[in-house]
């Protein structure tokens, strides 16, 4: 049997190896939808440096093993060596081990983590700065909602800066210039609003405001990234639902967001705001979009402040 162990050699040569695929690896690789936010490239090192850690970590883990099957076993003239793990050399060996797997592992994740998640979910920009979606959630789609003509968005059915916001159906129109503040809310169940190419996702909680921050790349780096295109040439990407939350979960699916120039994103929200404008002087003020209205009745009704009025009692409970 050797004498001892390198205690020292096989836990740095290690460590030189894990960091040494994790660096390799952190590229990236062709598991991943291609990738349309400016902050999402960490979310994929991080990943990645998460699956090549263990996967080395694994390696290695069962190559001592074979290699102390092989090194130990029985053959002529010499017995196996019935080894409990309770020498002294055995113990600081174990435990040498395992605190450079936490060291290495562990803590290099966690620094990275923090970064990624800073990143990710740090401090919001300012909404001047920023293009503010209202987004409500329910079985099972999504809804939109911009600010209409006054810039405002409405509150209870009766708000009148209800009646002029302009709503959308499970399609998300943002502009590529500046970060986009979504504000989340379900009606019923949990859902969870996921950008596979933004890397991101966060639940919408009956009862609750949650919102998200979508960092769009520009269209012109999307388009030399080879980014997917609709039928009408924009940059069109999957919202999908990642909370189990009913049969109709898998539908919620059908979900888009669309990256537009800004100068086209700002010509087709004036339009849909002129439109609006256009119905209410026509047929007078037109009825609020249908669960937009059932939300805000209910929230109301549970004295929600997010709704923007006072409890009105119990209707539409
Ligand atoms: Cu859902």
């Amino acid at each position: 049997m050797p004498r001892s162990l390198p205690r020292t050699a096989i836990p740095a040569a290690a460590a030189a190896g894990v960091l040494a695929a994790a660096e390799s690896a952190l590229a990236g690789g062709p598991l991943f939808p291609g990738d349309a936010a400016t902050n999402a490239s960490g979310v994929d090192s991080l990943f990645w440096m998460a699956t090549w850690m263990g996967a080395v970590a694994f390696a290695l883990v069962v190559a001592i093993l074979a290699w102390c099957m092989i090194a130990y076993r029985a053959r002529p003239g010499h017995r196996a060596v019935y080894a409990t793990g309770e020498t002294k050399g055995a113990r600081t060996f174990t435990g040498v081990f395992a605190l450079g797997v936490f060291c290495i592992l562990d803590v290099s994740l966690a620094i990275k983590d923090h970064a990624v998640h800073a990143e990710m979910y740090g401090e919001p920009p300012a909404e001047a700065e920023a293009n503010v979606v209202e987004c409500l959630a329910r079985q099972f789609e999504w809804r939109f909602r911009w600010p209409g003509a006054d810039g405002r968005f409405g509150g209870l059915e009766s708000d009148p800066a209800a009646t002029d916001d302009v709503t959308s159906v499970n399609i998300l129109r943002i502009p590529d210039d500046r970060p986009t503040i979504l504000r989340l809310r379900s009606i019923d169940v949990i859902h969870s609003f996921f950008l596979p190419h933004f890397r991101t996702k966060q639940d919408a909680v009956p009862g609750m405001f949650t919102s998200i921050v979508i960092r769009p790349k520009s269209v012109a780096e999307m388009a030399a990234a080879g980014l997917p295109v609709n039928a009408e040439g924009r940059h069109e990407f999957d919202v999908a639902c990642a909370e189990l939350c009913g049969l109709g979960h898998y539908s919620m699916d059908k979900g888009r967001v669309i990256v537009l120039p800004r100068a086209e994103y700002d010509a087709w929200l004036a339009a849909q705001v002129q439109a609006v404008a256009d119905e209410i002087r026509d047929y007078g003020p037109a009825p609020m979009d249908e669960y937009w209205s059932i939300y805000t009745r209910r929230s109301a009704a549970g004295g929600d402040p997010a709704a923007g009025g006072a409890p009105t009692g119990g209707e539409g409970k």
